[in-house]
């Protein structure tokens, strides 16, 4: 698992280098955004649950299928299973983000989930949906700056869609 900053170091370490003014350049701006990255890992941090609940409720909103009798999260215990699921993706881009480096939603989260999913016969491109409101949810609270004015985090906002993105493409 690694922050931005051990990565950069990792990469300088296998070439042999110090590290290039390119990454010195990227790792000053990290720091320059830390407290804007604080807050949006915060904003999302403190609506996990209502992320993940209004997420799951548009999912199945439009995929009625997966809560009718043989859908994949019919049954409380599929439905629990679901929502946890959707709980540990959301997490992983929170951890993700505030390292700002994706190492920790590869290795802990990801690897190995699309099989996980063939599995159990859980529909990967329906996890990839709900993934994707979850994105929308929590692009739209990070860009909602209504009484903490955090300046421009364009960014910043894109570098957490990113993070969604690679775990929806992930499940498919
Ligand atoms: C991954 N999900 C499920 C299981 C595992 C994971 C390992 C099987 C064991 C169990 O049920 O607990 N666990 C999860 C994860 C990590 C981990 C991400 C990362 C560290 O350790 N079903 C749907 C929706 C979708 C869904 C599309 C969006 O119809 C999820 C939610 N996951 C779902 C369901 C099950 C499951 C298990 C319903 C139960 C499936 C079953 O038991 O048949």
């Amino acid at each position: 698992m690694l922050d931005a900053f051990a990565k950069v170091v990792a990469q300088a370490d296998a070439r042999g280098e110090f590290l290039s003014n390119t990454q010195i350049d990227a790792l000053s701006k990290m720091v320059k955004e830390g407290n804007q990255r604080l807050d949006i890992v915060n904003k999302v941090t403190s609506n996990a649950s209502a992320i993940v609940t209004n997420s799951a409720r548009a999912l199945f909103a439009e995929q009625p299928q997966l809560i009718q009798p043989g859908g994949n999260a019919y049954t409380s215990r599929n439905m629990a299973a679901c929502l946890r699921d959707m709980e540990i993706v959301l997490r992983y881009v929170s951890y993700a983000m505030l390292a700002g480096d994706s190492s920790v939603l590869d290795d802990r989260c990801l690897n190995g989930l699309r099989e996980t999913y063939q599995a159990l016969g859980t529909p990967g491109s329906s996890v990839a949906v709900a993934i994707q409101k979850m994105k929308d949810a929590s692009v739209a609270l990070a860009n909602d700056t209504t009484g903490t004015p955090i300046g421009d985090c364009s960014s910043l906002v894109a570098e957490l869609a990113g993070y969604f993105d690679r775990a929806a493409v992930s499940v498919v």
